[in-house]
Order: structure tokens, then C-alpha cells, then sequence
């Protein structure tokens, strides 16, 4: 009698234990399958979202602290032309410490607008590259003319981008070249040795160079988290950091110190 109610205590502990362990069968699968129902959810609400949403700009000024005279460059040759001095381009700052011709531009993104279409033109003016600094993105073309009716020779310095060295005599009115490669390109000339300039071939749309007021605006940015870097031919690189929300506009304002 004694070991036939043992054996079913046992029994019945036995199903106790049977049920129970199947409960933890039934519920590990369970666990499992609700972070998966979550995961599932959270890329429809993103992309519905990411459709929706309009998008922002960057705005803001580049700002010299500091003093700075202005310059001046003596005329070799062809003065009849281009007179006797011009002014020294390669630092230009505001009574109200405003730099001009610094690209602003935002450094990687992977979306956004198509580059800008139409005739990007870099004249030789007076014995001078006319803008100073031309920003592109790469692949567009530059149409390269000559408004001075006397010879210039541009030479661009470039390492990436084949080096680009060619005459143009009065009659030779437009050369167009191409850029593919994303670089910053010293250009010269090589018949007046005070001109220079540079083309600043950026590696997607989303840059713009500083007027003489000094300021920037970057349009039609995707919301995100971005870098934003200037860059100035004679003071160098900055970055800082953004974020763009939709519909809103950010703004940076850079500041650089005198070259020591
Ligand atoms: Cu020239």
C-alpha cells in the first residue's frame, strides 16, 4: 500500500512537474515573438514620417575678430586695362568684420537636392578672376571667359582633376572645362602673376559662398545632424556640428582669428 501511494505521489508530482515545464515552453516563444511585432512597427512609422516631412535651411555669417586692413596688389602689365593696383582678394573683411568669398558647405549627405543647373562662368575681368572663389559641384561644367580683350593664360593647380593650362588670346572668348572630382583648386594666370583665384568643387550641392556681408544659407536640407564646414583661402577650415529640423531654419555663425 505504502510504495502504491509513494507511486502516486510521484504520478501526480510528475504532471506537476510536466505541466509547469510546459508552461515555460509555451511562454519562451511568446517572449520572443513581441520584440519582433515591435521591430516590425517602428520602420512604417519612420518612413512614413521621413515622406512627410519638408524639409530646412542652414543659415548664418562668417565674422573676422579682429582688425584687418585692407590690401592692395600693384598691376604689372596691361594697365591701360586693368589700371595701376587692384584690391588684394584673398582676405576681404567688412567694416562690420564680414568675410566674403568663404564656402560654407555641409561636409557628407547622402540625399537631397539635385546640383543646380545651368552656366557656371569664371571670367577673367580686369586682370582678375571674377568670382574670386567659384564653388561648383563636381561634374559641372565651368565656362571660362575673357571680358578684357588681352591675352590671360589660366592654370589651375590641381591634383585630383587634371591640371587645366590653357592660352586665351582675345578672339578665344570661352573655354568650357569640367570638374569631376571634388577638390579645392588654386587657379592662376600665368601672363599677370597678381591674378589668382580658386574653384572650389564640392562633392555634393549643399554649400555657398559668403557675399561681402559675410553671410550663408544652405536651402532645401534634409532634417538631420550635419557637419558644417567653412573654408577660407587664407585662415583656413572650421567645423561645427548641426541639426536641421523640418520646416526650421539653424543658424551658425563662424568665427575666425587673425592669422599669426
Ligand atoms: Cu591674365
Amino acid at each position: 500500500m505504502k510504495r502504491t501511494v509513494l507511486s502516486m505521489i510521484g504520478f501526480l508530482l510528475c504532471l506537476l512537474f510536466s505541466a509547469c515545464s510546459g508552461d515555460r515552453d509555451q511562454s519562451g516563444p511568446a517572449k520572443e515573438s513581441e520584440p519582433v511585432k515591435t521591430e516590425a512597427a517602428a520602420p512604417t512609422v519612420g518612413d512614413q514620417g521621413m515622406s512627410v516631412q519638408p524639409s530646412g535651411t542652414i543659415s548664418g555669417r562668417v565674422l573676422f575678430k579682429g582688425k584687418h586692413v585692407a590690401a592692395t596688389l600693384a598691376v604689372g602689365k596691361d594697365k591701360e586695362i586693368c589700371g595701376n593696383t587692384i584690391e588684394d582678394p584673398r582676405l576681404l573683411v567688412s567694416a562690420r568684420g564680414e568675410i566674403g568669398n568663404a564656402v560654407v558647405r555641409i561636409t557628407e549627405i547622402a540625399a537631397g537636392k539635385a546640383a543646380a543647373g545651368g552656366d557656371v562662368v569664371l571670367d577673367q575681368r580686369k586682370c582678375e578672376f571674377v568670382p574670386h572663389v567659384l564653388a561648383i559641384t563636381a561634374g559641372t561644367p565651368v565656362k571660362i571667359t575673357n571680358s578684357d580683350g588681352i591675352l590671360h593664360n589660366i592654370h589651375t593647380l590641381s591634383k585630383d582633376n587634371p591640371a587645366f593650362n590653357r592660352a586665351q588670346p582675345k578672339y578665344l572668348k570661352e573655354i568650357t572645362q569640367t570638374f569631376s572630382k571634388p577638390e579645392i583648386i588654386p587657379v592662376r594666370c600665368d601672363v599677370h602673376g597678381w591674378m589668382s583665384g580658386w574653384i572650389f568643387v564640392a562633392s555634393n550641392p549643399y554649400f555657398d559662398m559668403t557675399g561681402v556681408d559675410g553671410t550663408f544659407k544652405l536651402a532645401a536640407v534634409p532634417p538631420g545632424k550635419y557637419t558644417l564646414e567653412v573654408w577660407h583661402e587664407t585662415l583656413g577650415k572650421q567645423t561645427q556640428q548641426v541639426e536641421v529640423a523640418a520646416g526650421q531654419s539653424a543658424t551658425v555663425e563662424f568665427e575666425f582669428e587673425p592669422k599669426k
